[in-house]
């Protein structure tokens, strides 16, 4: 009897405490039992140019928890939201003359690349060009209207949004091939600990540090007290849905035999959860895709006949085991990329991404990288149901019990 009552109160100032029902879903398999979150991949990238204020914007409005910028440095040192160091695709870098004595090839991550690097250019002459959309199948009416934005204007628009509806929303940054930037005297992690320190943006809630590269976590690590996520890259999938492997490019550069594989065994797991929080995997990983070659010239064949070769054409295969073994480790999982476009669906999902974030939800994910944040936050709110009132509060406090086990797990 007095259990029980404890059981009740223990439930009610639980319930005070949650920020909204929705955390009253039954039976979900992440790593806290925490709803999974949204993350506003380069803001709200399937419907405008990333990485511009006005694609996070959106990205927000359309219900994002958390929005991603990728960060590259300028010349001078400033953080801005590029998904590359070169810059060639994504500006209209190309149309401005007195730049084009800055043209040149340089080698990114072991492979040469012609185009305009930010690292030659200072702010100014970054805020001199406007961003364009990347992909010719999206909307390109945006294309020359929108500023290259630094990280702290992106700061600055989320504290915006708070004053605005009270919304917390999260930034998620990425720091982008740290070795390059390391080789060329523009480090990004000292700057980037020193960005959000100075505008107070260091609320280990709000903030996720992600890297493809190991080393320059590890060493944030000793740094900031925000949670880290490691990506995992891998080149593609044969057609029988095998990862071919990559490896962390600071592991080419000190000669580590590891590639991504190798992180995501158990083993290279619960190495990653001693200086990280989550890993971020690519989707593929989680449920891989098998392709036809009907006409066995080892090329995947065009199956459903619309002249292009992609997802649309593959089946799923069977879940791996990954969302388990990382949460085995204590480690979040944020898989990428989910999108809308009938060309990254698998056939299975019948062109409804919808059933693709449901079967991820179900697996257990802590959250998803989405360029369509309100197609993920439909699918997560239809999938995050509310249960009968009369079985709420013992849900409640399973739930709550089970956050307060693994969370001592799982900080380091
Ligand atoms: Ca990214
Ligand atoms: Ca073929
Ligand atoms: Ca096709």
């Amino acid at each position: 009897m007095f259990r029980h009552s404890g059981l009740l109160l223990l439930g009610s100032v639980v319930l005070t405490l949650m920020p909204s029902d929705k955390l009253l879903a039954s039976s979900l398999n992440t790593l806290n039992g925490q709803i999974p979150i949204v993350i506003g991949h380069r803001g709200a990238s399937g419907y405008r140019p990333e990485h511009t204020l006005a694609s996070y914007q959106l990205a927000m409005d359309l219900g994002a928890d958390f929005i991603e910028p990728d960060l590259v440095s300028t010349k001078d040192g400033y953080l801005i939201a590029r998904h590359e160091v070169n810059i060639k695709d994504t500006t209209n870098v190309a149309d401005h003359p007195e730049f084009a004595s800055l043209f040149t090839t340089k080698m990114i991550d072991g492979a040469a690349e012609s185009g305009w690097f930010s690292d030659d250019f200072t702010l100014a002459e970054i805020k001199t060009l406007r961003a364009k959309e990347r992909l010719p199948f999206r909307d390109h009416s945006f294309d020359g209207q929108l500023e290259i934005p630094t990280l702290e204007e992106i700061i600055n628009l989320v504290k915006q949004e708070e004053t605005n509806t009270g919304k917390k929303i999260g930034i998620y940054p990425e720091t982008k091939h740290p070795t390059y930037h390391q080789s060329v005297g523009l480090a990004l992690e000292d700057n980037l600990v020193q960005r959000l320190t100075d505008n107070n943006f260091t609320d280990p809630s709000r903030v996720f540090i992600q890297s493809f590269e190991v080393t320059n976590l590890q060493y944030l690590n000793t740094k900031i007290d925000v949670p880290l996520v490691q990506l995992l890259d891998a080149t593609d999938v044969a057609l029988d849905g095998t990862l071919i492997e990559t490896k962390p490019y600071d592991f080419v550069v000190s000669n580590d035999p590891r590639t991504y594989g190798d992180l995501r065994t158990p083993t290279g797991l619960a190495e990653i959860a001693t200086y990280a929080d989550g890993i971020g995997p690519w989707k593929r990983m989680i449920v891989s895709v098998l392709s036809v070659d009907a006409d066995n010239n080892g090329v995947a064949d065009d199956v459903n006949g619309d002249g292009l070769v992609n997802d649309a054409d593959r089946t799923l295969l069977p879940p791996t085991s990954l969302v388990s073994d990382a949460h085995h480790a204590g480690l979040l999982v944020h898989p990428y990329t989910f999108r809308n476009e009938s060309r990254y669906l698998a056939a299975d999902y019948h062109n409804d991404p919808k059933l693709e974030y449901k079967q991820f939800f179900e697996l257990g994910v802590d959250g998803l990288f989405s360029d369509f944040p309100n197609t993920g936050v439909a699918a997560r709110n239809q999938f995050a149901t509310v249960p009968e009132p009369g079985i709420e509060v013992g849900l409640v406090v399973l739930g709550f019990s089970a956050l307060v086990a693994k969370r001592k797990q799982s900080r380091n």
